[in-house]
């Protein structure tokens, strides 16, 4: 670590240029979303820079790119799916380094979810209302009785916020503003809930909250905690939310009477995902359907085209649409028998195994990778057509069968 060369005694380079450059960017990327744009920006220490960025091995998710110069991964991730590429930063000198990175592309409905209630005045998509009063929530800017005194003035951010108000009546008129389904995803942690609130009151009349949230569709709400005194101006409350499940819902119950009405806006919903490559398959191809297994199971086959959802994906078929172009097929080559199947390259990446196997009784079921060699395979942006023969020729043996079997790695 050698005094900058320009003499400056408080200076210290940190470079030595007998070093290559470290990375200093951990291996787990932040998620991407699914058609919207990404930018992060990979960083090194040391070395002798300008630095030149490479991917060196596995291909980063399709539709982004690094910039070889700034070391930015950037672009729209097209396709929802996990990533694992190797990066070499090479300093001038030729010295480099290389470490292995995770990118996931997550389908929209997973974290960070945000909500900003800007719906031109209308309840946010997806959201619903459960009302038992004469009480409804609405997407207005600030409290309706600004003029009698009422707060908030304005949204705390852009035109909307969602308020309950009521003032007809010195009961309690509650309503539920619930959330869209949320995927959670299974093993999330740190999952966090924050929004701004604000209620005040008007005289002695002071309006309240509940917050709510349930682990599934058809489990019971559970209390996560009331807020029944003045909020005057617009605070940030955080709030842990405990049991993340891939079918998560939020409600904010408000009880209105008199007050000012209860505001909130900017609702965020944070946490570590951590999803596997088939999760988030699965959380793409399903939505709203994920968790429920008669649709979402590893064996079930909701499109009734006899594959079922493991081998989708394996294959890289759609799970909803009956399959007819690219199923696998047997067949003769040359005086030998051979199987060819789809390989879906993302499928491939995530370290799903495909094994080709061969027997000569159906009712023996003398099943056996023995013998069997892949054949060059072809090669399509999306998969690999993969082509296996069975090694002794045809005329040797008056029957053969074979078949292929996929194996999911274990999450
Ligand atoms: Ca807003
Ligand atoms: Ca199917
Ligand atoms: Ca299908």
């Amino acid at each position: 670590m050698p005094f900058n060369p320009l003499g400056n005694p408080a200076l210290v380079v940190i470079s030595d240029a007998t070093d290559a450059p470290i990375i200093t960017t951990s291996a787990g990327l932040p998620n991407g979303l699914k058609g919207m744009l990404y930018s992060y920006s990979l960083s090194a220490v040391g070395g002798v820079d300008p630095y030149t960025w490479t991917v060196v091995s596995n291909a980063l998710p399709s539709g982004l790119s690094l910039d070889e110069n700034t070391g930015v991964i950037s672009g729209t991730g097209s396709v929802a799916c996990v990533k694992s590429f190797n990066v070499k930063v090479s300093g001038l000198d030729g010295r480099a380094t290389t470490n292995a990175f995770l990118l996931r592309i997550v389908p929209p409905g997973q974290l960070p979810y945000t909500e900003t209630f800007e719906n031109a005045g209308n309840i946010p998509e997806g959201w619903t209302e459960l009302t038992t009063d004469r009480a409804n929530w609405t997407f207005r800017s600030g409290s309706p009785i600004v003029s009698e005194g009422g707060l908030p003035t304005a949204a705390h951010t852009g035109s909307y916020n969602a308020c309950l108000f009521y003032a007809n009546n010195s009961d309690y008129n509650t309503s539920k503003l619930i959330s869209p389904m949320l995927n959670l995803g299974v093993g999330t942690t740190n999952a966090t809930l924050s929004f701004w609130l604000c209620m005040s009151n008007i005289g002695s009349w002071q309006d309240r909250l509940q917050v709510y949230y349930k682990s599934a569709p058809e489990a019971d709400w559970t209390m996560l905690t009331s807020f029944t005194t003045t909020l005057s101006s617009w605070t940030n409350i955080v709030l842990a939310l405990p049991n993340p499940s891939s079918r998560y819902y939020i409600a904010f119950e408000g009880w209105a009477r008199y007050g000012a009405g209860v505001c909130i806006d900017d609702v965020m919903v944070t946490g570590d995902l951590v999803m596997s490559a088939y999760e988030v398959w699965k959380a793409d191809a399903f939505g709203s359907d994920v968790g429920n297994d008669l649709i979402t199971a590893d064996g079930a086959d909701p499109d009734g085209d006899g594959i079922v959802n493991a081998l989708e994906y394996a294959m890289g078929f759609d799970p909803l649409t009956v399959d007819t172009e690219g199923l696998p097929y047997g067949g003769l080559t040359a005086g030998y028998l051979t199987l060819s199947f789809r390989m879906d390259k993302n499928a491939v990446d995530a370290g799903v195994l495909y094994e080709v196997e061969a027997c000569t009784d159906l009712i023996l079921q003398d099943w056996s990778t023995n013998n069997i060699s892949p054949l060059p395979f072809g090669d399509s942006n999306a998969w690999w057509q993969a082509m296996y023969q069975h090694d002794a020729p045809v005329t040797n043996a008056p029957q053969r069968f074979m078949r292929f079997k996929v194996t999911l790695p274990t999450p």
